[in-house]
């Protein structure tokens, strides 16, 4: 049985995270980390323990790993892309001084580690459409740069150490359950609170912006497969292209409008967050992550929709 540590784990994939290895490897298996300003509550707090772990401090690593005998971390802490660009020094600390502390303690006590990276590790000048595997990365915001590093520190803690090192390059991650918090691809998440409010939506992102997203169930899954992968058939470590679907403003709009055709949207284009999606690409292939360990996406936008407009309408409009 796995004793793993979630770091970050009251953020947006962490609190989901965080429930579903619980329910996979047993509650007390699952060690909720998180920093005295973001507090674990609900069932979070309840069905399992939690520790402060400030990815910042590598004693408060070192303390939870050897008390909770942990042999796997999920390193989640990071500020998103909107966030850092106005704070890059305090998002490379986190990002990077944080991996670090985190790489070295699963060093000394053998520990395998998952770090996120993201459709933001690439720039202008990578493929737009279906991004290779192993392409130009060259990301323009320091939130693609901390990616980047991110993927190459992890690869040389790999080879050089022998730990066990796996990632992911996220795309625009949807959820019902918490919002995320300073990101670009956060209106694709927003549109559809303002949907099941009956409240017009403005959004941030211009008519044409393509990205890659996902539904939080698959890239929950996402991370759970690739750490219980078989090693001997990974080629790739840091990080894979995942990829469930691609769409603008206008598709994921179209796709509410189906089942509320009274929804409504118009534009107020946010220049930062403009900046970061047009430096992205449009859609990113994931043949690496199906050919070495059977990556599949199970939801497409419209099978996305009426599950996030079901689930809101439960949460919102009681
Ligand atoms: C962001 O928009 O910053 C994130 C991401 C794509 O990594 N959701």
């Amino acid at each position: 049985m796995k004793n793993i540590l979630v770091i970050g784990a009251t953020g947006q994939i962490g609190s989901e995270l965080t429930l579903k290895l619980r329910e996979i490897y047993g509650n007390t298996h699952v060690v909720c980390g998180y920093i005295p300003s973001a507090k674990p509550r609900g069932e979070l707090r309840e069905s399992g323990p939690f520790e402060i772990c400030d990815v910042t401090n590598p004693e408060q690593i070192a303390t939870v790993v050897l008390k909770h005998h942990v042999d796997t971390i999920y390193n989640l802490a990071a500020l998103l892309s909107v966030v850092a660009e106005g704070r890059p020094q305090l998002a490379w600390k986190i990002g990077i001084d944080g991996l670090w502390n985190v790489l070295e303690v699963a060093r000394e006590h053998e520990c395998a580690v998952f770090t996120p990276s993201s459709i933001g590790s690439f720039g202008p000048e990578t493929p737009r459409n279906n991004v290779p595997q192993d392409t130009i990365q060259r990301p323009t915001t320091i939130y693609g740069v901390s990616k980047v590093t991110t993927e190459l520190l992890s690869d040389y803690y790999y080879r050089k150490y022998g730990v066990d090192t796996r990632s992911v390059r996220f795309p625009g991650l949807i959820s019902y359950v918490t919002p995320p918090g300073g990101g670009t691809t956060d209106y694709a998440c927003d549109i559809y609170y303002s949907a099941v409010r009956g409240e017009k939506f403005t959004c941030p992102i211009g008519k044409g912006t393509y990205m890659d997203m996902m539904y939080m169930p698959d890239a929950l899954r996402a991370c759970v497969e690739l750490m219980e992968a078989d090693p001997y058939r990974l080629i790739h470590r840091n990080a894979f292209n995942i990829a469930a679907m691609s769409f603008d403003p206008e598709g994921v709009f179209n796709a509410i409008k189906k089942y509320k055709p009274e929804f409504e949207m118009d534009y107020d284009v946010d220049p930062l967050k403009q900046a970061n999606a047009d430096s992205w690409p449009n859609s990113l292939s994931d043949v690496a992550a199906q050919q070495e360990w059977d990556w599949k996406a199970e939801y497409d936008l419209d099978k996305m929709t009426v599950d996030m407009l079901a689930k809101l309408r439960e949460k919102l409009i009681r």
